[in-house]
């Protein structure tokens, strides 16, 4: 198969068209099959830890012209999670190989979280062998049931005759609107058969055009608005809709909020960014537009406005696909389909609107408030309490971020500080656990962005309770070359949960992590680097050396347990 590229506009290389595999016919044992497709798909990793059932996965991407690169870990959960992440940052679905049984068990709670964030992957699990099922052989479960509520789909491909069409199927739900993870698995011996048969001629997976009358609807609501505010989120980005995203806003000068994987579609700084402002524009509001992101916890359930007696505001739910239109909440109108086709009709709805509507006063009351929000926050992030103030961190840590960073959060109350500090400057280069929130996800995603971004900053913050999950991964980081700076708000406890359960019983239990923890004497015996902080003013020089040291580097900062992230609701 021919490697030809193009590149995206996020710098990933995507295979060119489908004219490799047109019109030809593939022959082989069932792995190389998989790997096949998979490649014509555009993968170029395979995440995996060994077992026999896949052997023949392997076989296949090491027989495969060139290689298929395979990368493998010390858990299965850092497998999944790295295959999300690079769902998640290049926009081709990832690839997790899990092994039978417990191999495809560990990767639950990746596959879980790929579902809630609409993440493109495949999972192709080991299965113990068809022609003994029912003996009892070892690791004889049957996984798609385990797997269905979880994922798009989740089917068995009960022969090696089968392989060539379920993966296509496999890869092509994944990555159409709305995406998430597929999991299918193969029978052992069926895995080692060969079969043949047509080359997957790859189609273009666009979203559905979007109803013109609900555009036209939802442009004369926001001709009719005094405080609109338009939310981006997640889908945006994977839907590939940034640019017409951002045109949009800058031709009609709507203030925007951005949150998942649409932060950084409005860059940070940027005059229409009023994420500081949030509790104003989304409480003062008279319409929120709310497009690629469910209307759930983290937006209140889709009910804004009412703040100071201000009236409800309409709300309006923009969607890449008919079922992600919310059910639970009150719309004032609703559009589903391409998110690229909607910006561009609601930009030319407004632009024939006789009655211009005019927000500049609207938009200059919450700039006054977003200044006044980043004058408060400075003293914050140049705080010089011993022991540190966590928001310190950022303070050193935000400044030395370049543009095409990519910032990941994996932690509590030390992650939502960095959601409100870190504003990226561009789109597709944070990652959070989004909705489903599961720790553990951190080592997994800074492998994959390592490999999706090879030149670019890859930084990844970790509380020290969500470093317990994978932080064996550093291993996987050293083995493979993967250089990425790490930086640990260590408050030695499940601060996120501690504070809670404070507030709620006036005491805290199981709470506590051994104190001041030195987890960069764990990197440094993995074979990388670190070093741990207790002076605020030692963070910068720190991160410094991390940056520059060319290895995987944690710098383990010790913070204030006291210093909690201040929230107002559990988030539940
Ligand atoms: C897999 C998983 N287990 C438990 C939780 C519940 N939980 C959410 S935040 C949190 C505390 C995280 O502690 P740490 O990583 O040290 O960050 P901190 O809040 O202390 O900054 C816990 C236990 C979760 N979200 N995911
Ligand atoms: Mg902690």
């Amino acid at each position: 198969m021919s490697d030809a590229a193009t590149r995206t506009s996020d710098g990933t290389d995507l295979p060119e068209g489908n004219e490799s595999t047109e019109g030809g016919e593939l022959s082989g044992h069932a792995g190389e099959l998989a790997v096949a497709v998979a490649r014509a798909h555009g993968v170029k990793t395979m995440f995996t830890l060994s077992g026999a059932h896949v052997f023949p996965m392997y076989d296949g991407a090491v027989k495969a012209e060139p290689p298929m690169r395979l990368l493998d870990v010390r858990h299965e959960q850092t497998a999944a999670f790295a295959a999300e992440a690079t769902g998640k940052l290049t926009r081709v679905p990832g690839l997790a190989v899990l092994t039978a049984g417990p191999g495809v068990t560990n990767g639950v709670s990746a596959i879980a979280q790929a579902q809630f964030a609409g993440s493109p992957m495949v999972v192709v699990g080991g299965r113990a062998p068809a022609n003994r099922w029912g003996s009892g052989s070892l690791q004889e479960l049957d996984q798609p049931p385990i797997l269905a509520s979880v994922s798009k789909m989740a089917r068995t491909l009960h022969t090696a005759g089968d392989v060539l069409d379920g993966m296509d199927r496999a890869f092509t739900t994944a990555r159409s609107s709305h995406r998430g993870p597929v999991f299918v698995d193969v029978p052992m011996d069926e895995l080692f058969n060969v079969a043949s048969g047509p080359a997957p001629v790859l189609s273009e997976v666009r979203g559905a055009e979007p109803d013109p009358d609900a555009v036209t609807e939802i442009a004369e609501l926001l001709a009719d608005a005094h405080r609109p505010v338009l939310v981006l989120g997640t889908d945006v980005w994977a839907d590939g809709a940034e640019e017409a995203a951002l045109r949009f806003v800058e031709a009609v000068g709507i203030p925007t909020i951005t949150n998942g994987m649409g932060r950084g579609v409005v860059p940070g700084g940027h005059p229409l960014l009023v994420t500081k402002a949030r509790g104003k524009a989304l409480g003062g509001s008279d319409l929120v537009v709310v497009v690629g992101t469910p209307l759930d916890f983290r937006l209140g359930y889709g009910v804004f406005g009412g703040r100071e007696d201000a009236a409800p505001a309409q709300v309006v739910h923009v969607a890449d696909s008919p079922g992600q239109v919310s059910g639970h909440a009150d719309l004032a109108a609703s559009v589903s389909g391409d998110l690229t086709a909607v910006f561009d009709g609601l930009q030319a709805g407004l632009e024939q609107v006789v009655r211009r509507p005019d927000w500049s006063t609207w938009v200059a009351d919450l700039q006054d408030t977003v200044a006044a929000a980043t004058e408060r926050d400075a003293a914050l992030l140049a705080a010089e309490a011993d022991p540190i103030h966590p928001a310190r961190i950022y303070g050193e840590l935000v400044p030395r971020l370049a543009e095409d960073a990519v910032v990941i959060g994996d932690g509590g109350d030390f992650v939502s500080f960095a959601g409100k500090f870190v504003e990226p400057r561009r789109p597709g280069g944070w990652l959070d656990p989004g909705p489903y929130g599961c720790l553990g996800a951190g080592l997994g995603a800074a492998i994959a962005a390592r490999l999706a971004r090879p030149s670019a900053q890859v930084v990844l913050l970790l509380g020290d309770g969500a470093a317990g999950f994978s932080l064996m991964d550093v291993d996987t980081l050293v083995r493979h070359g993967l250089p990425v700076v790490m930086v640990m708000g260590n408050n030695s406890a499940w601060g996120l949960e501690k504070g809670p359960m404070q507030m709620l019983y006036g005491y805290d239990v199981v709470a506590d992590l051994a104190p001041r923890t030195a987890y960069d004497e764990v990197v440094r015996a993995l074979g990388g680097a670190g070093e741990t902080v207790t002076d605020p003013r030692q963070i910068g020089p720190a991160l410094d050396r991390a940056f520059a040291s060319g290895v995987p580097y944690l710098v383990n900062v010790i913070t204030d347990v006291d210093a909690a992230y201040p929230r107002n609701t559990f988030g539940i």
